[in-house]
């Protein structure tokens, strides 16, 4: 059985008018020595692929899923798995990520919830041994279940940090059997309504304590793919913990955690946390930190995660010229966290979607190359701080500089002739490559 009406998507290059085609993805293109599909590492999301039924607040889901009974069966999860493996094969995707609940029903106790989740496991595993497709993070939903409607690691309830403890040792486990490369916690409800009745300081001793037996426990089941933390500044709850990359920093420097966790970084959160993608990948790659990237994109006209394809060829050229920078992904990879309007709601429109991504993050990279060898915007940066390749900027560097010094200085060289930072001229010289 076929659900999605259309081949595997082949590339067709730019004079091509075919819908169902690649204009710039094509996998095994070189650009820079590497294969665009090394580069870019896309990942399939299975909570929107298979579980999204584009619901919003004001109404109910309009998704066509022919497959899914609406049954929370493990047989029902058992056919879904099957229908994502047909979508990640007609596109090319060879990485995936998945809450636990996406992909096995959450049931009256945990173990049962566990039992349905090994079965599961079990098909995604004979799958991905038959397509090749890798799990590039498992997490755990912990943030659906009425039970964590007030945090699950910052609960104020221990009942519910246990059974949110017991949630994630059973999906590190699933990632683990899956050979996953990471795991990741975004902290959905880890964050308060109000300060009313919060205390803040024991609900995030309390978070800390959680990672660290998550660290404990991948060390026993021999798990060493990196945590990854998720930024993201607010909703559901008012205000997040983890609200942006230097937040997260911060709380795993403060917590010892700089090891073993890396940031996942989220375009559409960056954004909620009032800043620029570019800006949130930036401080993470500075920190040597930058694992994983979700990548989507916002609307500036609706202030909420609208997790819309990323589809802007100046926001993917952004994001690619940093991940290019740091050297590239390695453990991490592209994991399109995001979602078709509520209008596009036929199966088709799931592969439009993608290719649009796909197409979008294939210039982005062929782009951010090009400005690289080009070299003007990497010189020009050089040349914009040169001042501390010498003399008292260089003493300035090397941390050998005194206060005395710099009053020397500028009593001997007076006062300063600055430069012009020339941003006009840089945002020419990259519209002259896009
Ligand atoms: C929610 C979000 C999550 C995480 C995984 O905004 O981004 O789907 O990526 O829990
Ligand atoms: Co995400």
């Amino acid at each position: 059985m076929q659900y999605f009406d259309c081949d595997k998507i082949q590339f067709e290059g730019t004079s091509s008018k075919n819908a169902l085609s690649f204009k710039h993805y094509n996998a095994d293109e070189l650009v820079g020595g590497k294969s665009m599909k090394d580069h870019l590492r896309f990942a399939g999301a299975y909570w929107h692929i298979m579980r999204n039924d584009l619901s919003d607040p004001f109404g109910g889901g309009t998704a066509q899923m022919p497959w899914d009974d609406g049954s929370d069966s493990v047989e029902n999860a058992l056919t879904r798995v099957d229908v994502f493996f047909e979508f990640l094969d007609k596109m090319g995707i060879e990485y995936y990520c998945w809450h636990d609940r996406d992909i096995a029903p959450e049931l009256n106790d945990l173990s049962a919830s566990s039992a349905a989740l090994d079965k599961v496991v079990a098909k995604l595993k004979d799958k991905q041994n038959e397509t090749g497709v890798k799990l590039l993070w498992g997490t755990a939903c912990l943030f659906s279940h009425p039970r964590y409607s007030q945090g699950a690691a910052t609960s104020p309830d221990a009942n519910v940090y246990a059974y949110a403890g017991a949630q994630v040792k059973k999906a590190m486990e699933a990632t683990k059997e899956l050979d996953g490369l990471g795991y990741t916690f975004w902290g959905g409800r880890e964050g308060y309504s109000t300060l009313l009745n919060t205390n803040m300081k024991r609900e995030i001793d309390h978070l800390a304590a959680f990672l660290h037996m998550a660290v404990d426990h991948a060390k026993k089941i021999g798990f060493d793919g990196p945590f990854y933390i998720e930024p993201k500044p607010r909703e559901p709850s008012t205000h997040q913990y983890d609200s942006d990359a230097a937040a997260c920093l911060n709380f795993l420097r403060e917590y010892d955690l700089m090891d073993r966790f890396r940031l996942n970084i989220e375009t559409n959160h960056a954004t909620l946390a009032g800043h620029t993608m570019e800006h949130e990948l930036t401080v993470a790659a500075n920190a040597g930190m930058l694992g994983s990237i979700d990548a989507n994109r916002g609307d500036t006209l609706i202030g909420w995660d609208t997790d819309q394809f990323p589809t802007d060829i100046h926001l993917a050229t952004q994001v690619m010229l940093v991940v290019l920078e740091m050297g590239g992904l390695t453990t991490g990879g592209l994991n399109f966290d995001a979602k078709r309007r509520r209008e596009s709601h036929e199966p088709i429109d799931l592969v439009h979607a993608h290719i649009g991504g796909m197409d979008a993050f294939a210039r982005g990279l062929k782009i951010a190359h090009a400005i690289r060898e080009d070299r003007r915007l990497l010189n020009f940066v050089d040349e914009r701080y040169s001042s501390f390749d010498k003399d008292i900027g260089a003493k300035v560097e090397s941390g050998q500089c005194s206060f005395e010094d710099l009053e020397a200085f500028t009593q001997a060289n007076g006062e300063p002739t600055v430069a012009s930072g020339r941003q006009e001229m840089l945002e020419n010289l990259v519209n002259e490559f896009l």
